[in-house]
């Protein structure tokens, strides 16, 4: 296990660490700050890697993947994997007395890691990243823009408001390539082939009406995942994910209650897992947002137990890739960030947007970050601004529309400066009736496409993320600070 001991002083340091996976927080803290680790024990598989979980401890910060350290005059330290197809890799940053401590362990067959001093931590960071992303011949196709049902609709979505959307939106010309139907059009979790009794028709009718409309057809699954009351489990109960008591494993609390998850290292499960996405694209799909990824990557007991997590994960995810096909896009959500890379096309980058700014409660209190709301969501994604050499960052939709929305105007357009600064995919999931000529302008600028832009500092911030880019700043805490107001975006001048 490499260790380092860094003769610097941990009340001067500063940690950027990224979570597990997609919902996992990514943060910019004072090394001597608490990492917090969520109260229920539920949220630790379903939000981080229940195997590495974050510390919970003050001055102990554990990051996947990648680590950086940095001083006050900007540099600093950089560990990052060097591959992560089989391996996942595990970073831990301690303040001990006037030294910090950084270990390094992995979890599948040993790979190699870079670690860096460097004056420039940005740059090394981003040049380590980008080494990694180039090691696992990572795509980055051209970002899409894409309409979602789910922040409106969520599972009560139907066919026609689908379409009505897509109509709208062709009429007042908005520059959408993909409407994407999330999750609520399926009879259960795993049943994907059956319909949902209020969705008033089937997932195949929809993508020739959306492309004479002009639209790419996407679809939400959850392709890992199979809820008790499947058919799926039903039958094929030996295919699931297994704890040490040989019983199926709880890898969630979502829908209302606990679910299960497909053992990828079974030859059956994988060829199911080609015919789920080959069938998705013949029913005109060749735009997938894959969700809930994490749950073939807990701990378990699985069928070949000569394969790790890591690895297993992977050869669920490129059975998924062979039945789409290698000209399909392919969205990570809920998704192990390294492993995903080079199979996936785009990556979820954060927690969900909500029409809301914070949920302390369930933050502060509880210790989890990775809940659905604005805050969270900028947090998060742009602390993970240097992944655009992984996949196509996906920091989550827009939110334009006033109705049914509690975000004022600064929190509307902090959500569309970071979209900018990410520079990624483009989403947004507003009812178009819904939106007048200033939410319509407002998308308008959130579906513009630009390229992702790059921190000028990591030695401040206002709100332990990393807040300072180029094109702006952002002020993500409760107070005005360096003249911004509380929750909002000022454009550099
Ligand atoms: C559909 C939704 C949308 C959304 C996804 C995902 O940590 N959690 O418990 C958690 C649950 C749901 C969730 C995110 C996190 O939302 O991110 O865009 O597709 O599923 O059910």
């Amino acid at each position: 296990m490499p260790e380092w001991t860094l003769a610097t002083d941990p009340a001067q340091v500063r940690v950027l660490v990224s979570g597990y996976q997609s919902w996992s927080e990514a943060e910019l803290r004072p090394l001597t700050d608490v990492q917090s680790v969520p109260l229920m024990r539920w949220r630790h598989e379903q939000g981080h890697d229940p195997a590495f979980l974050p510390s919970g401890e003050a001055g102990v910060w554990r990051s996947h993947t990648v680590l950086a350290l940095v001083r006050p005059d900007g540099g600093g330290w950089v560990g990052a994997a060097q591959d992560a197809t089989h391996t996942f890799t595990h970073w831990e940053a301690r303040a001990e007395g006037d030294r910090v401590r950084v270990t390094c362990s992995q979890e599948g067959p040993a790979t190699a890691v870079a670690w860096e001093p460097t004056d420039d931590v940005i740059t090394i960071l981003e040049t380590l990243s980008a080494q990694l992303g180039a090691n696992m011949h990572a795509r980055t196709p051209a970002p899409q823009r894409v309409w979602c049902s789910w922040y409106s609709y969520y599972r009560d979505v139907t066919l026609t408001a689908m379409l009505d959307n897509a109509r709208l939106a062709r009429e007042h010309g908005l520059p959408f390539d993909v409407f994407q139907l999330d999750d609520g059009f399926q009879s259960d979790l795993g049943d994907w082939f059956t319909p949902s009794s209020h969705f008033g028709g089937h997932a195949r009718d929809l993508p020739t009406q959306l492309g004479d409309l002009g639209f790419t057809a996407g679809l939400w699954l959850a392709p890992f995942l199979a809820s008790p009351t499947s058919e799926l489990f039903r039958e094929h109960r030996d295919w699931m994910l297994r704890g040490a008591d040989g019983q199926p494993l709880t890898v969630g609390h979502n829908w209302g209650g606990a679910y299960y998850a497909l053992d990828t290292t079974r030859p059956e499960v994988l060829d199911w897992l080609r015919t789920l996405a080959a069938t998705a694209r013949g029913w005109g799909y060749p735009y997938l947002k894959l969700d809930f990824l994490y749950g073939a990557a807990l701990p378990g007991v699985r069928h070949d137990p000569s394969v790790g997590r890591a690895a297993a994960y992977r050869m669920g995810l490129q059975a998924l890739r062979d039945g789409a096909g290698d000209d399909a896009f392919l969205l990570g959500c809920g998704a192990p960030l390294a492993a995903s890379i080079g199979v996936v096309d785009a990556m979820r980058t954060g927690p969900d947007v909500a029409p809301l700014w914070d949920e302390d409660s369930r933050r502060v209190w509880l210790g989890d970050a990775t809940g659905p709301s604005a805050r969270n969501a900028l947090h998060t994604a742009l602390s993970r601004w240097y992944q655009h050499t992984w996949y196509q960052p996906d920091p989550d939709v827009a939110i334009c529309r006033r109705e049914l929305s509690l975000l004022n105007s600064n929190e509307r357009h902090a959500v569309a400066g970071m979209l900018d600064v990410v520079g990624g995919l483009r989403a947004s999931s507003d009812p178009i009736a819904l939106l007048d000529a200033e939410g319509l302008g407002l998308l308008r600028d959130c579906l513009t496409l630009s390229a992702p832009d790059r921190p000028t500092t990591l030695t401040h911030s206002l709100g332990g993320a990393v807040t300072h880019f180029r094109r702006g700043t952002f002020n993500l805490t409760d107070a005005s600070l360096d003249g911004l107001a509380p929750h909002s975006y000022q454009r550099q001048t």
